[in-house]
């Protein structure tokens, strides 16, 4: 039983999203906005830059970013120059203080009455560089790894739970 809580205990401690700009379904002006993710603890940085990542899709469906997620403590930031009006995706995963990955995904709306024009001097911060093409999806080992872990965990959890009597 001792062994089965060493195993569960940690799913207590998942960081979460405390709060984000834009809110889900907010309105903002075209231009560089960022995108402003704070976590309950500050995510883990992994060596090969991956496992922090952000997808942000434009009303057209091309992907206007996709790539690492800049981690400033607890916050994931992300600059990003938008010009198309209308409904904006963002996808982001995370890897919790506790290791696990944490994700979610929201929308937001870009509003451009000014007829504003990308800033061709605009560049994304250093990991923005080493964009993932979306069809790599390179975490879904990490995803498979901890899906793993969690059912052994529940066999171990099951196996050793108190008999009951007949
Ligand atoms: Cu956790």
């Amino acid at each position: 039983m001792a062994l089965a809580l060493a195993f569960s205990q940690p799913a207590l401690a998942h960081d979460a999203l405390v709060s984000q700009s834009p809110a889900d379904g907010e309105v903002v002006s075209a231009g560089v906005i960022e995108i402003r993710l704070e976590f309950s603890g500050a995510p883990i940085l992994l060596e090969d830059g991956s496992g922090n990542e952000i997808v942000v899709t434009d009303p057209t469906g091309e992907v206007a970013y996709s790539g690492c997620l800049p981690i400033e403590g607890n916050f994931g930031v992300l600059p990003i120059d938008l010009y198309q009006p209308g409904s904006h995706t963002v996808s982001w995963r995370a890897v919790s203080s506790d290791g696990h990955p944490i994700s979610g995904n929201f929308s937001f709306e870009v509003e451009n009455s000014t007829g504003y024009v990308a800033d061709p001097a605009f560049s994304f911060p250093e990991c923005g560089q080493n964009l993932i093409s979306p069809a790599e999806e390179p975490a879904d080992f990490y995803w498979l790894l901890w899906l793993s872990l969690g059912v052994l965990a529940a066999g171990i959890f099951f196996f050793l739970r108190p008999k009951k009597r007949i």
